[in-house]
């Protein structure tokens, strides 16, 4: 069976419209994908009915946010394959999660002389918060660099692991080269030195199956507003044994289980890590989000995207002067490149006006641009409801700009 896409797009009520006059084309699915009405529903539905926060009330209402609440954390952790609703720590997004895990597990077991290893190709939000952490810790930052293809130097992950190495990064689905990394062989290496590993896994949930006890990966960090959910919630999985040893991130309500002036008790897992009143609308979106994406076929949806990105690719090395940044062989989703005499962003103006909404500039991912030695790239993304019409519009705006700039 195929994907039925005419079927997935008419879910989208927002892409029935248009913009400068032209049907939307939307193509900036890595940013963040649309939602379809099941999503949009939910969370309606929740306001309307069931607010009340989490936890605590003794009522009706609060009863079922709080049953609303656990049952998104159980779709969560069947979508991941966890063990355990214990081992699902609802969060802003991937970047509250590596965060979380910098500032938490990584403070407490970073010393001097230590080394976390990331790659070349993360996101800055799988950068930044581990240079913060190195900063206070006096840990030392390590780099695997990739080849002109956009992949993984893999053959130099091995003298990149040594004992000293306590925490490897690396982002699953690269949100600025589209290459598909071989997360599986790098745990394991990284395990054999005693190293955690943490996955970027943001890009990645909406495009393929993930099983974190498969990977045997120590944290994996996603966002639900990249696939086909609300913005504002995210999930951090990581084991139990590790979320045991780990302090709170964020101490106030919720995530106590008694307080005095002279000594907190911390409340039992998850919730250790939830401080607060939570994003209960957003987690009820996702729970609807991955009821929705379950109710098609993952592996339908990644032939479809796949055969849409062969396609896209086929165009764009017949356009002339067009570059293509990541060529890896493992690739999805992305198609990232620029023109020659044509500024991404003035690109991506031109694009807008023919209703085609594509993202120009570095994706938060400089030290990719800086590896290309380009200051920027086009890129446009695909999602499930993604048509070989909306290809079409693409490249017959990428001939009209090629015309205007000649
Ligand atoms: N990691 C990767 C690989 C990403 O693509 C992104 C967001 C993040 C982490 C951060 O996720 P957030 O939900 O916490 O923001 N990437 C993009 C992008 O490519 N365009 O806009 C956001």
């Amino acid at each position: 069976m195929s994907l039925d896409v005419a079927a997935v797009k008419a879910q989208f009520p927002i892409l029935d419209q248009q913009v400068y006059g032209k049907r939307l084309v939307y193509l900036d699915n890595a940013a963040t994908t649309q939602k379809p009405r099941a999503v949009i529903h939910a969370i309606q539905s929740f306001y309307e009915k069931d607010n009340a926060n989490v936890h605590r009330g003794v009522h009706a209402l609060s009863e079922r946010a709080t049953a609303a609440y656990e049952a998104a954390r159980e779709k969560v952790r069947g979508l991941l394959n966890a063990c355990s609703v214990r081992e699902v720590v609802f969060v802003r997004g991937t970047t509250e999660a590596i965060n979380l895990v910098a500032q938490s597990w990584g403070m407490a077991r970073l010393r001097a002389g230590d080394e976390i290893l990331i790659t070349e190709m993360e996101h800055h939000s799988n950068i930044v918060p581990w240079q913060m952490l190195c900063e206070r810790t006096g840990a030392r930052l390590r780099v695997l660099p990739i080849n002109d293809a956009g992949e993984l130097c893999m053959e130099q992950l091995p003298s990149l692991l040594n004992e000293r190495t306590k925490l490897v990064g690396v982002v699953h689905l690269s949100n600025a080269l589209g290459t598909i990394n071989p997360v599986a062989e790098i745990i394991r290496q990284a395990h054999a030195v005693g190293a955690r590993v943490l996955v970027d896994g943001a890009q990645a949930a909406a495009h393929m199956p993930i099983d974190v006890q498969q990977l045997d990966c120590d944290f994996y960090a996603t966002s639900a507003h990249k696939m086909y959910g609300p913005t504002g919630i995210g999930v951090l999985y990581a084991k139990e044994t590790l979320l045991d040893e780990m302090p709170p991130y964020q101490g106030g309500g919720d995530m106590i289980r008694m307080v005095t002036f002279e000594h907190t008790q911390y409340n039992e897992l998850p919730y250790k890590f939830e401080a607060g009143t939570p994003n209960i609308a957003g987690a009820i979106g996702f729970g609807a989000a991955i009821d929705w994406l379950r109710g098609l076929d993952m592996g339908e949806i990644a032939a479809h995207e796949q055969n849409m990105l062969q396609e896209a690719t086929r165009r764009a090395k017949d356009l002339p002067g067009l570059r293509l940044v990541g060529e890896a062989k493992h690739r999805a989703t992305v198609l990232s490149f620029t023109m020659e005499g044509i500024h991404p962003h003035d690109l991506g103006t031109i694009l807008d006006r023919e209703g085609v909404a594509i993202r120009a500039g570095h994706h938060c991912a400089m030290p990719v641009m800086q590896r290309f030695g380009v200051p920027a790239t086009v890129r446009a993304s695909l999602a499930a409801y993604n048509t070989l019409d909306d290809l079409d519009a693409l490249f017959l705006a990428l001939e009209k700009a090629c015309a205007m700039f000649a």
